[in-house]
């Protein structure tokens, strides 16, 4: 039998690099789509062992003739776009340039889909961050949405003209509403990562203090390794529809600080409040970790906790990994990135 094409917008990110080694290790055929750059990013392929095995592809979000020419030349079995301008605070800066690309991207390759084949199964990588100044807790698929950012908003279009070109076209799009997912390989400008990487220096003597914004924030964190297996699963499904990954837990920005220093052996005591607020290394006296309001965003989401029971019961699918274990996890990885690299 032909192997199944799989075509990957964002190949270059955190998801982009799961998905592809696993689906290569399902017998797929990868298409990692990559917008141009003097240097394309491969880290990340390479750390998962994924890179050697993928066809890449040029494709930009905001061009739709490339799009028609990439799909049309490549003809997919299924399409996963995980493309975006991803970050939230910067979207506050660059909302125009995050609604294009972040909105009318899936717009994009939805209309060749409908102009070119219809048959061709696509995943858009929707976002808990749609239910912003959330109107229920916990959240699921009928939680009714209310986003607090540019890239919010622009999910919530990503959303939503995915329905409809499923309503409309009858074509199987699928909708993932991902909770917040980390690994080793996040972007060292989301908290997380920032956290791990920056702790991993306190501890060695290399930076003094970790500046941070919102403490009090909540996220439901989950393991992106096991994030993909889902988005996956979903164009496996009889038939398409959205779904919420999630794992049903709920942590503070402060909760993941404690959480890193102590898998390093360290233990801080929170003096101060709001904007004022410093944490300090009980066994050294030192300030090590500051509330730093540069990093506070004009809107804030609170808090967000996913309710993961239609994905449970239909896809057969639930996270595995704890929060203390993806901070522990995260933290090794960047104790080895130190060891190596030194910086
Ligand atoms: P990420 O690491 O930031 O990766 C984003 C990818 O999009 C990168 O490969 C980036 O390429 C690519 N990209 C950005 N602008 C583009 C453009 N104009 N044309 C083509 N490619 C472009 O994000 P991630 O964490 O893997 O997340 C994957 C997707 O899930 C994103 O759509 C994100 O918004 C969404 N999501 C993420 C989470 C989460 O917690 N991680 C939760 C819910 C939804 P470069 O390398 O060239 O920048
Ligand atoms: O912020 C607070 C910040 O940037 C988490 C993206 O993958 O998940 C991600 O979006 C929280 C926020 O992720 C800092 O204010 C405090 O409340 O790591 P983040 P995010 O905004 O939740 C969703 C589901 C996506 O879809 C997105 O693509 O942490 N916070 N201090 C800080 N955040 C950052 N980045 N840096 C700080 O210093």
């Amino acid at each position: 039998m032909a192997k199944k094409r799989a075509l990957i917008t964002g190949i270059t990110g955190q998801d982009g690099a799961y998905l592809a080694k696993l689906l290569l290790d399902k017998g797929y055929e990868v298409f990692g789509a990559a917008r141009r750059a003097s240097e394309m990013n491969v880290s990340k392929l390479q750390d998962v062992g994924a890179y050697e095995g993928i066809e890449y592809v040029s494709l930009e979000l905001q061009e739709i003739t490339n799009i028609f020419r990439a799909i049309e030349k490549i003809r997919p079995d299924e399409i996963y776009n995980l493309a975006a301008q991803s970050f939230v605070g910067a979207s506050f800066e660059m909302p125009l340039f995050t609604s294009d690309v972040t909105a009318l991207g899936p717009l994009r390759i939805l209309e060749a889909i409908r102009q070119i084949d219809r048959s061709i199964k696509f995943y858009q990588a929707s976002s808990s961050e749609m239910y912003g100044k959330v109107q229920a807790v916990p959240q699921n698929e009928n939680t009714p949405f209310y986003p607090r950012s540019p890239y919010a908003v622009a999910k919530l279009y990503g959303h939503w003209i995915t329905v409809n070109y499923r309503e409309s076209y009858d074509i199987f799009a699928c909708s993932g509403i991902l909770f917040n997912h980390e690994s080793p390989l996040r972007g060292l400008e989301f908290v997380t990562r920032k956290i791990t990487h920056s702790a991993v220096r306190i501890k060695e003597g290399l930076q003094k203090e970790l500046c941070l914004g919102n403490l009090d924030a909540k996220r439901d964190w989950g393991y992106a390794a096991e994030y993909v297996e889902a988005m996956w699963r979903m164009l496996q499904a009889p038939a398409p529809a959205d779904y919420v990954v999630a794992t049903g837990q709920t942590h503070s920005v402060r909760d993941f600080v404690d959480a890193a220093f102590a898998h390093l052996g360290m233990e801080l005591s929170w003096s101060g409040s709001g904007t004022e607020e410093v944490g300090t290394d009980k066994a050294s006296g030192k300030v090590i970790v500051r509330v730093d309001p540069k990093f506070f965003r004009p809107s804030e989401v609170d808090m967000l906790l996913g309710d993961n029971t239609k994905a449970r019961t239909e896809l057969n699918w639930s996270p595995a990994t704890t929060f203390t274990e993806l901070v522990g996890l995260m933290i090794e990885h960047d104790k080895k990135v130190l060891a190596h690299n030194g910086i």
